[in-house]
């Protein structure tokens, strides 16, 4: 099967999605770690791509298009991929929708981590003292958070057409997540 998980920074989508990958042989497809790899190679598109993921911002949805086109492309992943940040706009979820088309795969499950900005604040400002990314201080996490708000509505309101969506409570302890997330992915299987 293939999932999304949907959420804001900090949401715990990355910690959520290694778990699953983990549980249900799945592969982990996170667009987050992708553009931090460039910027940590210094790629021409990593130096193209570092300032704007420091100001908050989303990086071109045509960038990260073409970084997921080639995992989807990958036989070895064929309905097997967890997508961990992507997608976080509409254009991106159509997009998503098109490639899978291509390559003769769907949606199965899209998760949606519910947390508050105070709870993702506090936790990616906990996350700065152990991972040191760039783009976790107070401001920066603020503004991730406005950039969210501001793009993920239409997002959850294409899935929620679909019927594809389903809410976590992503306020509670990690292992209650997982359980809570296993729950719904049994269920999904039948
Ligand atoms: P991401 O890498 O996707 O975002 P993130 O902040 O790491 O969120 P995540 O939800 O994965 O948090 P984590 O599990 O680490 O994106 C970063 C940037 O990349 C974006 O701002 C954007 O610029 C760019 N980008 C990525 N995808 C893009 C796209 N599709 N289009 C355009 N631009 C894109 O959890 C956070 C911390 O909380 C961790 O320290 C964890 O240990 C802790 N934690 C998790 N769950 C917890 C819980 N239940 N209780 C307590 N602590 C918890």
């Amino acid at each position: 099967m293939n999932i999304v998980i949907f959420g804001p920074p900090g949401a715990g989508k990355g910690t959520q999605s290694k778990f699953i990958a983990s549980k249900y042989n799945l592969h982990q497809l996170s667009t987050g770690d992708l553009l931090r790899n460039e910027i940590k190679n210094k790629t021409e598109l990593g130096i193209k791509i570092s300032s704007i993921m420091n100001s908050g911002e989303l990086v071109s949805d045509e960038i990260v298009g073409n970084l997921i086109e080639k995992f989807i492309s990958n036989r070895d992943y064929h309905n097997k991929i967890i997508f961990d940040g992507y997608p976080r706009t509409l254009p991106q979820a159509q997009n998503l929708d098109n490639l899978l088309k291509k390559y003769n795969q769907k949606i199965d499950l899209v998760l949606k981590l519910s947390v508050s900005q105070e709870t993702v604040i506090k936790r990616i400002l906990e996350r700065k003292n152990q991972e040191k990314r760039a783009d976790d201080n107070q401001d920066i996490a603020v503004k991730r958070y406005q950039t969210y708000e501001k793009s993920s509505e239409p997002v959850i309101d294409y899935y929620k057409r679909s019927d594809l969506l389903k809410v976590v409570n992503g306020e509670t302890s990690i292992s209650e997540i997982n359980i809570e997330i296993s729950g719904l992915i049994e269920a999904n299987k039948g």
